[in-house]
């Protein structure tokens, strides 16, 4: 498989997670969102949105972190499940990555923040307010949610889903300064899965073009 990749993309790197887990052999092609390649002609034609990741297995090209680790989990079910088995409790994990991946992340994107930058003309220190609060917002209510589902992970004591978001996105809170102290699960749901090899692996200082 090729990942189209940038190590800081935390949509790309809940994927190099999920391709870990599931132990699948893969080659990386960063491509630059400082340099803008996102909107070059030649990725766009893999991913008209512009955005990373995207993901070639064979001739199928898929692009969506969310929608690409469900693949690799239906593909490669064997190994390490991403979603628990009951009905009740798959909607529970999804439901935590949804809150990161759908209501926090697109909040804070290189594209929003340029907007703000440039377009509303946002100071530096307000484009950092507006970055801080949608993590704040979404995590106090992510907290909650683990109060009643963590132990070691985000839900019980096995990885899942929910702990793919929630580590990229401690990663930016923790790039952008969040104080985390008033969300003790968050911190030791992440302190127990940066343990684990394939969520090491994945960090963004170790990727082609750190
Ligand atoms: N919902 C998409 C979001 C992808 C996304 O926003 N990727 C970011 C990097 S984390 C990106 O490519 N941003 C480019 C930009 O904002 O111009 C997914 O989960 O794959």
């Amino acid at each position: 498989m090729i990942l189209y990749d940038y190590c800081r993309s935390s949509a790309a790197y809940r994927v190099r997670i999920a391709l870990n887990l599931k132990e699948v052999d893969y080659q990386q092609v960063p491509v630059s969102l400082l340099a803008g390649e996102q909107g070059s002609a030649e990725y766009l034609a893999r991913n008209p949105q512009g955005l990373i990741p995207a993901l070639q297995d064979g001739d199928l090209l898929l692009t969506q972190s969310l929608a690409i680790c469900e693949y690799l989990d239906e593909t490669c079910s064997e190994v390490q499940p991403l979603l628990p088995k009951n009905p009740a409790d798959r909607a529970k994990v999804r439901a935590m990555a949804q809150l990161v991946a759908c209501d926090i992340h697109p909040l804070n994107n290189l594209r929003m923040l340029k907007y703000l930058v440039s377009e509303l003309g946002a100071s530096d220190e307000q484009k950092i307010q507006w970055y801080q609060h949608w993590i704040y917002q979404g995590f106090d209510a992510l907290e909650q949610l683990l109060a009643e589902t963590a132990d070691e992970y985000s839900f019980g004591g096995e990885v899942t889903l929910a702990d793919l978001c929630l580590v990229p996105q401690v990663f930016n809170a923790n790039r952008f300064n969040c104080a985390l102290d008033s969300y003790p699960n968050i911190v030791r749901v992440n302190a127990n899965c940066v343990k684990l090899k394939a969520f090491a692996s994945a960090h963004p200082d170790l990727q082609l073009g750190a």
